[in-house]
């Protein structure tokens, strides 16, 4: 079979356990965000500062995805609250059918809002819808300004953009006004959030900006 028809049976294959997942997770009344950048960017800081924000308020759960650690999901453990460890063994992306099998192992209808990290890159998981109500994408600025530019599809389907690291602007060329003037190029409707996951700032701004799109959903 030529490469370029498996791919595309594999993307249809996928889309259609996303519409499962999708319905799963209406009828389960949980809200899903799909966390995605490069290794080392900052997602499960970011995700442990959110969590910390929202956990007196919502009932959350965490999918972690990695190649072959626990790592991340030990210090998500720690904040108490149930998460679930995929190893995808080499695998550069999560696809719909793996996050259906590990939602199995997570008292579903008691969590409001689900966190899936996705594996570190900015390719292949923006092509794996997961059914999640909100994409939101992480990037630091140790990355540089051009990442929206090389990885456009990312950036298009992303619904919120985190600027991490913001800490370290000083120390970097990052352009804060420059990268804000490329997503509206690219993905207009994107929300920018400039964070620190070290320092916590800009932490409360993604927390209220989820809290009230789960509660607008909800209604
Ligand atoms: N200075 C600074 N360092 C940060 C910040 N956020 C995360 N880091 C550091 O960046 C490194 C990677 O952070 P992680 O949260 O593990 O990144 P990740 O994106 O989850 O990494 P993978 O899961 O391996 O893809 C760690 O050493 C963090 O302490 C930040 O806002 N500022
Ligand atoms: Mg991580």
């Amino acid at each position: 079979m030529p490469k370029i028809d498996l791919v595309a049976g594999l993307l249809d294959a996928n889309e259609m356990l996303a519409e499962q997942n999708r319905t799963l997770f209406k009828q389960s009344k949980v809200f899903t965000v799909n966390l995605m950048g490069v290794p080392g960017t900052g997602k499960t800081s970011i995700l442990e500062k959110i969590i910390s924000s929202l956990k007196d308020k919502l009932l959350i759960g965490v999918v972690e995805g990695d190649l072959y650690t626990t790592t991340d999901a030990e210090r998500i453990e720690k904040l108490d609250v149930p998460t679930v460890q995929i190893n995808t063994k080499g695998e550069c992306h999560l696809d719909a059918g793996t996050v259906r099998k590990a939602c199995l192992d997570l008292p579903l209808h008691q969590i409001d809002l689900l966190f899936i990290e996705n594996i570190g890159n900015l390719v292949c998981p923006a092509e794996f819808d997961l059914g999640e109500n909100a994409r939101l994408m992480v990037i630091s600025v140790t990355e540089g300004n051009d990442k929206p530019w090389k990885y456009p599809l990312m950036f298009r389907r992303a619904d919120a953009i985190i600027v991490n690291k913001t800490d370290l602007i000083n120390y970097t060329d990052f352009d804060l006004k420059q990268f804000t003037e490329d997503m509206t190029n690219i993905n207009q409707a994107a929300k920018i959030f400039p964070a620190s996951a070290t320092t916590s700032s800009g932490i409360s701004d993604i927390a209220d900006w989820l809290y009230k799109k789960i509660k607008k959903q909800a209604k």
